[in-house]
């Protein structure tokens, strides 16, 4: 089925592979990449690509009339750390650019969007294992705050003009093509780069510090797949949980020592110590599966393995 897709942050952590797995999908010209900055060679040489400021909307606006876009992906956002540093840069931002597509949308320039939130929708009176979809939330960083307004704001725009928002509560995302930038999860990722190169880490989270995880490849199938399902049966407009693993910074160190034996790590926990202590440990994501069959491949072993192949190289 040929459609006209923009990604907005397309450079970004999940901005490149959402990129590649889209034109794979519906064609390399269908699919136009979008940043305020340009990306990995692989990304630049796979397709059409815009300069594009995620807060301008009327930049935004001439790039969907002009390639009669159908479906926009916004993943431009600053994460939760460096969002701790940049309070208002991170809610003009995080929120300007949803309000940018919520609006495209609602004055029917686009059809369907795609908007990613987080665990950081959850704070520390939140229920901390199996988090249930709705619940407490009261959430303490910039961060989350600006999730927690833009779920409000996405099911409003649903219910009030009838905009067909989607999306998902990702957990932390371990990747191997592209690194993450300013998020609490971070460490996850920069453990399997240091593991290889140097055989030793210094996590910035302490022993115990469980949180939801996911692999990239689930987190991919997870959003292309909300976005293809049929929108009758999607009975959250705010956004979804979605699960595949948790562990503490300790598992993840033995799952890398299994592989890499004398592989070793210390601990120096810094102020992204208190954002991962206002998270959720697990969540539920019964509703995701109820509603659009989501199931997650990618256990803490497998994504181990996979991580340390390529990175290999
Ligand atoms: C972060 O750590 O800020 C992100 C997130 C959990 O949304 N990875």
């Amino acid at each position: 089925m040929q459609k006209s897709i923009l990604i907005i942050g397309a450079c970004g952590q999940i901005g490149t592979e959402l990129t590649i797995a889209l034109r794979e999908k519906y064609g390399a010209e269908s699919v136009i990449a979008s940043d305020i900055r340009e990306g990995s060679e692989s990304l630049m040489s796979s397709g059409p690509f815009e300069l594009l400021d995620a807060t301008n909307y009327e930049a935004i606006e001439d790039v969907v009339m002009h390639y009669e876009i159908e479906e926009v992906y916004l993943m431009a956002a600053m994460l939760s750390a460096t969002a701790e540093k940049f309070p208002m840069r991170a809610w003009n931002l995080n929120m300007n650019s949803l309000f940018n597509v919520l609006n495209l949308a609602k004055e029917k320039k686009v059809a369907k969007i795609f908007w990613p939130s987080s665990i950081a929708v959850f704070g520390p009176n939140t229920p901390k294992d199996n988090t249930p979809q709705h619940t407490l939330m009261e959430p303490s960083t910039v961060y989350g705050i600006s999730k927690q307004s833009g779920e409000r704001w996405c099911e409003y725009y649903f219910k009030k003009f009838g905009v067909d928002v989607r999306s998902v509560r990702y957990p932390g995302l371990i990747s191997w093509k592209t690194l993450p930038g300013g998020g609490t999860t971070d460490y996850a990722v920069e453990i399997y780069h240091k593991a290889l190169e140097e055989k030793n880490y210094t996590c910035f989270l302490t022993k115990g510090t469980k949180l939801p995880m996911m692999f990239m490849d689930d987190a991919i199938r997870a959003t292309i797949s909300i976005m293809d399902a049929d929108g009758d049966t999607l009975k959250i407009r705010s956004s979804y949980n979605l699960a595949a693993m948790s562990f503490a910074p300790e598992e993840i160190a033995k799952s890398i020592k299994a592989h890499i034996p004398d592989f070793e790590m210390s601990y120096e926990p810094d102020f992204r110590q208190a954002i991962a202590d206002s998270w959720p440990s697990s969540v539920n994501d019964s509703k995701a599966t109820e509603d659009w069959d989501w199931k997650p491949e990618f256990n803490l072993e497998k994504t181990t393995k996979k991580m340390l192949e390529n990175l290999k190289g």
